[in-house]
């Protein structure tokens, strides 16, 4: 852990933390010092599970502290365990990076009430119980808390097969306002990383069917590649610093300044 220590004796939680930016995510807080919980939902494949076993090896190997938690942030009850256990086991909870999200790309009109219900589950309600849930904590223990989201340049711009995933994060991005307006008295911070098109397993069949939207978007993106896992991460530390304290309710998008090339 030769990096900066800012973050020594925090705990963070990172929802999705076993995969994609969510891993990024998690190993940067660790080398930032912060003991971090690696969230992951359990699937029949069991392949988040072992993707977050590598990540709490990765981040020990590093000399850094952190353990996998099994839970479907979609269910109140199962968040509550998460955010309960973890104060149980590390006392405290100071930043929450709710991180996890899905999106089953789909034609708008074939879109059933079966998967809209999956994609606002896991993509809105489930950083609105995380963040309610730690929000309790943090006021309780007089936390001077960071809540972090990971929303998405889809909650400013529309998709054509993310109908579903664009409505939550344009109102992940309203939820991360409210909270900053509801716990800014309690110390307590809110706010937003908007990331761009990132690589990960979220989107990789689809830009794999459709490689020239990839190649349209990496032309697009003025510094010549896409943004990557590791910027995001960078995003949330700054967010999740004890000197941000004077920032709240705000948005960062990180895309390589795609979302702005348009002339
Ligand atoms: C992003 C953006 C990307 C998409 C992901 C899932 O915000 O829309 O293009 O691949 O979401």
């Amino acid at each position: 852990m030769e990096k900066s220590m800012k973050l020594k004796g925090k705990v963070a939680i990172v929802t999705g933390g076993s995969r994609g930016i969510g891993r990024a995510i998690s190993i940067r807080l660790a080398e930032a010092g912060a003991t971090v919980v690696v969230n992951y939902s359990r699937e029949a494949d069991k392949k988040f599970e072992a993707a977050a076993g590598k990540v709490v090896k990765e981040i020990e190997k590093k000399g850094g502290k952190a353990s996998a938690f099994e839970a479907d942030i979609s269910k109140k009850k199962e968040v509550e365990k998460m955010i309960q256990e973890t104060v149980k086991k590390y006392k405290h909870l100071d930043i929450l990076v709710a991180n996890a999200g899905v999106c089953p790309f789909e034609e708008f009109l074939k879109i059933d009430e079966k998967l809209l219900d999956k994609v606002i589950g896991v993509n809105l309600k489930g950083p609105f119980f995380c963040a309610q849930e730690t929000g309790r904590v943090m006021i309780k223990q007089r936390t001077e808390g960071r809540i972090i989201f990971i929303s998405s340049i889809s909650s400013i711009f529309g998709g054509r097969l993310q109908t579903h995933y664009c409505a939550t994060k344009g109102a992940v991005n309203q939820l991360m306002k409210s909270i900053a307006i509801a716990l800014g008295k309690h110390k307590i911070t809110s706010n937003a990383v908007l990331p761009g098109t990132v690589i990960t397993d979220i989107n990789r069949n689809e830009l794999k069917k459709n490689k020239k939207l990839l190649n349209y978007f990496i032309k697009r993106t003025p510094i010549g590649r896409l943004a990557a896992p590791e910027d995001i991460a960078e995003a949330v530390l700054y967010f999740a610093l004890p000197e941000s304290s004077g920032v709240s309710g705000t948005t960062l998008i990180v895309d390589g300044g795609m979302s702005i090339n348009l002339q």
